[in-house]
């Protein structure tokens, strides 16, 4: 591709020496909260973003002000997992440099808002104080990789989980920027260390995911990534690993070159060293033939369809130098987290607990930070974090649950979770305002609120016991997964969503378009006829979303 095609962005990472940019000269600038035009690219890289307050927007340009300028951070845990003592970390930093809510996000991290530009230094230390960092959890590089929660429910989960840091160390980047820039100033780097046969100097065209299920649960969403592991467990042992390539949610209003797509699977890897081989190369063929031009073509997706599957399984055989395997036959049966408390094979206890949108904080409901702080304290859980957005805590010994449990029934955890609907439980809301950019609707502010509404209609029509998957977005990026939902809400102006239907319940067939921009009275209105029409005709066990479809609410 010709230089003068590539898109600004191309050039902003070549020319970034390591991605380094200007950030230093970027941070000594006290005039302004914000940093250079550039350095807002470079920095996705070291895991965080330049934000605002967009609620604040107004005001503060009736005064004349600049905008409220301020950092989201978002850190590498792969499989989402963090050591109590980590917790109390993430806590104490949360308190002292953020909002001070702890934000599980869908794919299985934490991220902290409203850090302000002379605070993202102490913050990033205070994490690597605490062995955490936030290397390549945003950019064009391949993100936190997830793996479906409970690693400890047979042997194999464990091996499994495994993975998931073995893909992360894989696919790091080689520069040392990260802690030249935010840990230690005087690091003395050798440039031969930091080649990087992978990413060189142009990582990828766009970002890239990993996430790895364990069927029957598809809790990681496994075919909305651009790459997809399913783990085949034949006899209690893991054969290895189906791989699919190509999924991704993102649409853009208005460009009809622009779809959600999910996973296809093209072949069976049947030991690590294939997997991780094939892997590699699969994000080697997209860093050469991924489109550098136009941002919006330029996920695996797009490269995918543009050469064609087979093609694009081909030449990632080519490189690792062996033919994939055909894909093993599996089952996924649910993508639902498992709330209260689930015993192990090894007799350990596991606590999930609902966290609304993700949002770890203490308010009139329930005392959730001031609870998991408590239980950090007590050195007997660890924490994980699920796809849903809620939080398990987990690896707890017989003798230690009773004094967990007393804290979570102190502070209301128990009851916020036993209290739950089924439909709020399973459901999920993006960030979206204030603080994301790009939302043109609420989301996590309005959502619960939502639900509050539905439930109401789902007592009416005595659907209470079903697991119905409900997912909003402020906007059509899909950050909330909404089109891989039976009901999904999709953000389209303020107050307005379209309606989506027909997605299914195991997350293998995405939703379409049923009703345009609706405000919250004709969404209601919409549902109430839909629930009633489902509890008549309904086939025996049919699910939702499998009903929307038979019924062509929407076309396939
Ligand atoms: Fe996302 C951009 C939040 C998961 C697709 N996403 C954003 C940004 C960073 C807005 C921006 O570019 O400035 C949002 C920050 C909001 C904020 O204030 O925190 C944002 N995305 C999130 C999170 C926090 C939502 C949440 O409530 O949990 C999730 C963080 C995951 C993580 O830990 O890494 C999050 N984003 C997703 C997912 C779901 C997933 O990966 O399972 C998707 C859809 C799957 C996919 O990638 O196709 C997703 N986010 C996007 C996109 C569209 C990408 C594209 O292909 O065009 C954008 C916009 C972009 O990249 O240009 C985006
Ligand atoms: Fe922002 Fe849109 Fe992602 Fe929601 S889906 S966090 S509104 S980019």
């Amino acid at each position: 591709m010709s230089g003068k095609n590539l898109s600004a962005i191309e050039r902003i990472k070549t020319q970034s020496e390591g991605l380094r940019g200007t950030i230093k000269e970027s941070l000594l600038d006290e005039i302004t909260g914000a940093i250079r035009e550039d350095d807002q690219a470079v920095i996705k890289f070291h895991g965080m973003y330049q934000q605002d307050d967009r609620d604040k927007r107004e005001s503060r340009a009736a005064k004349k002000l600049d905008r409220l300028y301020s950092y989201m951070i978002r850190l590498r845990l792969p499989g989402g997992f963090l050591l109590p003592q980590q917790w109390i970390a993430m806590h104490e930093v949360a308190n002292e440099h953020s909002t001070g809510v702890i934000k599980i996000t869908t794919r299985q991290t934490i991220q902290l808002h409203g850090i302000i530009k002379s605070s993202i230094q102490p913050t990033i230390q205070a994490f690597n104080a605490a062995k955490l960092d936030s290397i390549a959890t945003c950019g064009d590089i391949n993100r936190n990789v997830t793996c479906s929660t409970h690693p400890k429910e047979s042997p194999i989960h464990e091996q499994v989980f495994a993975y998931a840091d073995k893909i992360s160390q894989l696919l790091m980047p080689k520069t040392k920027a990260y802690y030249q820039i935010w840990i230690d100033e005087q690091l003395v780097v050798d440039k031969k260390e930091e080649e990087d046969p992978l990413y060189q100097d142009r990582y990828l065209p766009r970002k890239f995911k990993i996430g790895i299920a364990i069927p029957p649960n598809n809790d990681v969403d496994v075919f909305t990534n651009d790459l997809g592991l399913i783990a085949i467990i034949e006899n209690n042992k893991l054969k290895g690993f189906n791989i699919a390539v190509g999924g991704g949610l993102s649409v853009t209003h208005g460009n009809p070159e622009t779809y959600a797509r999910l996973g296809t699977v093209i072949g069976f890897a049947d030991s690590e060293e294939k997997t991780l081989r094939a892997i590699y190369e699969v994000l080697t063929v997209q860093r050469d033939y991924g489109n550098r031009s136009d941002r919006k073509l330029a996920r695996l997706k797009y490269t995918v369809d543009k050469y064609g599957v087979e093609w694009f399984k081909q030449e990632v055989e080519k490189r690792a130098g062996f033919e994939l395997a055909p894909a093993k036959p599996y089952q996924f049966e649910s993508r639902k987290d498992h709330f209260g408390w689930k015993q192990n094979h090894e007799g350990l206890w596991y606590y999930t607990l609902f966290v609304e949108s993700g949002r770890v904080l203490d308010d009139e409901q329930v005392a959730m930070k001031t609870a998991l702080l408590e239980v950090a304290k007590t050195g007997k859980a660890n924490f994980r974090f699920t796809c849903n957005q809620n939080l398990i805590l987990s690896d707890i010994e017989e003798a230690d649950k009773a004094a967990i449990d007393a804290i979570l029934k102190q502070f209301g955890v128990l009851k916020h979770t036993k209290n739950a609907s089924e439909i709020r439980k399973n459901s999920m809301a993006c960030v979206a305002l204030p603080t994301c950019p790009l939302a043109l609707a609420e989301a996590q502010r309005y959502l619960p609120d939502l639900i509050g509404k539905i439930e109401p209609l789902i007592k009416k029509h005595q659907l209470e016991k079903e697991p119905l998957i409900i997912r909003m977005t402020g906007c059509p990026n899909g950050c909330g997964r909404s089109h891989a939902s039976e009901i999904g809400f999709i953000g389209t102006a303020p107050g307005k969503y379209n309606l989506m239907l027909g997605g299914d319940n195991e997350g293998a067939r995405l939703n379409k378009i049923y009703k345009e921009s609706l405000d919250e009275a004709a969404i209601l209105s919409e549902l109430d006829v839909l629930f009633a029409t489902f509890k008549k005709e309904r086939k025996k066990g049919e699910q939702f979303g499998d009903f929307t479809k038979r019924k062509g609410y929407v076309t396939y």
